[in-house]
């Protein structure tokens, strides 16, 4: 059974061909991931479904098999073998979901500890803030910044996309993001970077990135945190090094020169986590 789910699941991805729906099956229907990480983040999603659609297979399988198998016959009216207080079926039944667990557990564990490293040194450092409902950009390593303002959807119209707050990086650069929050609790999520962390008042949180493709992508806020959180958006900008340059040129030379200070946030950043800012002079 379960080697037959396989076949068929190994059969449906292989088919993939140029199709753009095919092509999001192959993911899990994940968006198109454009991080360095990407890979890694949909194989372990697409891993996770196989293996549950597999369990998930065998189970309705055995279970109606029974079903058709030990149903009752007509003018039958013994009783089947019962199998309760099965001592070894019971040690059975806790064994196997530990097992299933403990895979499932090791993998998670392996991959996030991969995907939120920071070991590796970063070229670029961003220091984003979160504040109701928009988003301060810190350019750590340009030394420039922007100051998000609230954007009015009204009801869809168009041309408000482009007034948002817009996150510049340079592709194929390790970008670390520190985040950091104003206010409240907010969420830092690229859906295509298939990745996101928490903004927590108070606290440094840092994750690293290196986009590789060019281009515009959308940016939201992951964490219910007031009236206007639908409303909390940005762009996301990869570019090449010398347009990621010029934009820092131009930014300083029109009023956005230097860093906006974390001391105003609305709680001050705990001593253990200001360490994590200092190398950055933005405190
Ligand atoms: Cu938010």
């Amino acid at each position: 059974m379960t080697a037959a789910l396989f076949a068929v699941v190994a059969a449906a991805l292989s088919a993939c061909g140029t199709s753009a729906v095919q092509g999001e099956l192959k993911n899990g229907y994940l968006p198109h991931g454009v991080t360095d990480n990407s890979r890694l983040v949909t194989d372990i999603w697409v891993g996770s479904w196989i293996a549950a659609l597999a369990v998930g297979a065998l189970v309705l399988g055995l279970t109606f098999w029974c079903m058709a198998v030990y149903r009752k016959k007509k003018d039958d009216d013994t009783l089947p073998p019962q199998l309760q207080y099965n001592v070894p079926l019971e040690i059975l039944y806790t064994v196997v979901p530990v097992l299933m667990v403990t895979v499932i557990f090791y993998w998670t564990a392996k991959f996030e500890t991969d995907i939120y490293s920071t070991d590796k040194p970063a070229t670029n450092v961003v220091n984003v803030v979160g504040k109701q409902w928009s988003w301060d950009i810190n350019y750590v390593s340009g030394s420039a910044h922007t100051v998000g303002e609230h954007a009015q959807m009204r009801a869809g119209k168009p041309g408000v996309e482009a007034t948002l707050p817009t996150l510049y990086l340079p592709v194929n650069e390790r970008t670390e993001f520190q985040l950091t929050s104003r206010d409240v609790i907010h969420s830092f999520w690229v859906p295509q970077f298939l990745q996101k962390l928490d903004m927590i008042p108070g606290r440094v949180n840092i994750m690293q990135v290196t986009p590789t493709e060019e281009g515009t992508y959308k940016g939201k806020c992951a964490e219910l945190c007031g009236a206007y959180h639908s409303q909390m958006l940005f762009n996301v900008k990869v570019v090449s090094r010398a347009e990621y340059d010029q934009y820092i040129k131009d930014l300083k030379a029109n009023g956005g020169d230097g860093l906006l200070d974390n001391g105003n946030n609305r709680m001050p950043i705990i001593e253990k986590d200001e360490r994590k800012l200092e190398n950055t002079g933005s405190n």
